[in-house]
């Protein structure tokens, strides 16, 4: 896990990004399928956005953006006890979405970078670093339940 004074680094970065959940949010969309467009195709709403441009006019792409920034929000603020919090979610991607892990860390990559570009003064190599050690005991929380549903992910 991370230690309390990580924790506080990573989620006072997070009150930055929630200063402005649907930007980021949809910035992160928008790049999570131009750099690995696979990611797009498993979205039956989204296949038909060809262009940055159809995707930053698209009112459901942003309003997924809110909804996925604003669910791993949740989770960070449980901290290391986030179990209750991510079981729904690992049960959707694992059973319905059948979304692979390795797509989960596309985003969480994603998700480090657009920060990284938005707030260059607050958010350093180690802030980065503590931030991808919070997502990466996410994406483990979320391979583990993966397992449970009986999903190899
Ligand atoms: Fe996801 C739906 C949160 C990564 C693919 N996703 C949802 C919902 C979230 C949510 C809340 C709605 C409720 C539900 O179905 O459950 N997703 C997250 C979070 C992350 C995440 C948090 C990681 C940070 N999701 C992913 C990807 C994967 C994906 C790894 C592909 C690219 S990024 N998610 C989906 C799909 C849906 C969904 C296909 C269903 C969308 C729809 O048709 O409404």
């Amino acid at each position: 896990g991370l230690s309390d004074n990580e924790w506080q680094h990573v989620l006072g970065i997070w009150a930055k990004v929630e200063s402005d959940i649907p930007a980021h949010g949809q910035e992160v969309m928008i790049r999570l399928f131009q750099v690995h467009p696979e990611t797009q195709s498993l979205f039956a709403k989204f296949k038909n956005l060809k262009t940055a441009d159809e995707m930053k006019s698209s009112d459901e792409l942003k309003k997924h953006g809110i909804t996925v920034l604003t669910a791993l929000g949740r989770i960070l603020k449980q901290k290391n006890n986030h179990e209750q919090e991510l079981k729904p979610l690992a049960e959707s991607h694992a059973t319905k979405h059948k979304i692979p892990v390795k797509y989960l860390e596309f985003i969480c990559e994603i998700i480090v970078k657009v920060i990284a570009e938005k707030h260059p003064a607050d958010f350093g190599a180690d802030s980065q670093a503590e931030m991808r050690k919070a997502l990466e005991l996410f994406r483990n929380s979320m391979a583990s339940k993966y397992k449970e549903f009986g999903f190899q992910g």
